[in-house]
């Protein structure tokens, strides 16, 4: 399966639906379907970059873009008593959708360690 086939491309192509929360032209945020949080918002790059360990120079803007988006988009949400980011990196990391993405979470005291 190639990138082009994630769940996430087809969210980008509007092949399915997702509830989307904020789009420019470099990124993409959407409601989470299984939320962890009361607030949980997935960020992507349009770019079909399959995880942050693929992020490569040519990406530097990108992320940094991507980053201060997430801020941007907790802002958003409402967020203001604080939020977790989290970036899941391969299987041992707990990725299961190979599209780099940004878990935005909050609306809830976290806990650490995470799992
Ligand atoms: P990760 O484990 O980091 O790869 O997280 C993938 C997240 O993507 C997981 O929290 C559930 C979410 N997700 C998976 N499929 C869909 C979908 O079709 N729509 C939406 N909105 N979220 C999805």
């Amino acid at each position: 399966m190639t990138d082009q086939d994630t769940v996430f491309s087809k969210i980008i192509r509007r092949e399915i639906s997702a509830d989307i929360v904020y789009e420019d032209e470099l990124v993409l945020a959407f409601k989470d379907i299984a939320p962890q949080a009361p607030v949980h918002i997935i960020l992507i790059p349009k770019k079909p970059i399959p995880k942050l360990a693929d992020a490569t120079p040519e990406d530097h803007a990108l992320m940094g873009h991507l980053l201060l988006k997430a801020k941007q988009v907790a802002a958003e949400a409402g967020l203001d008593n604080g939020f977790r980011v989290v970036i899941n990196n391969g299987p041992d990391g707990g990725q299961t959708v190979f599209h780099l993405h940004v878990h935005i979470m909050g609306g809830r005291q976290m806990q650490w360690p995470p799992g």
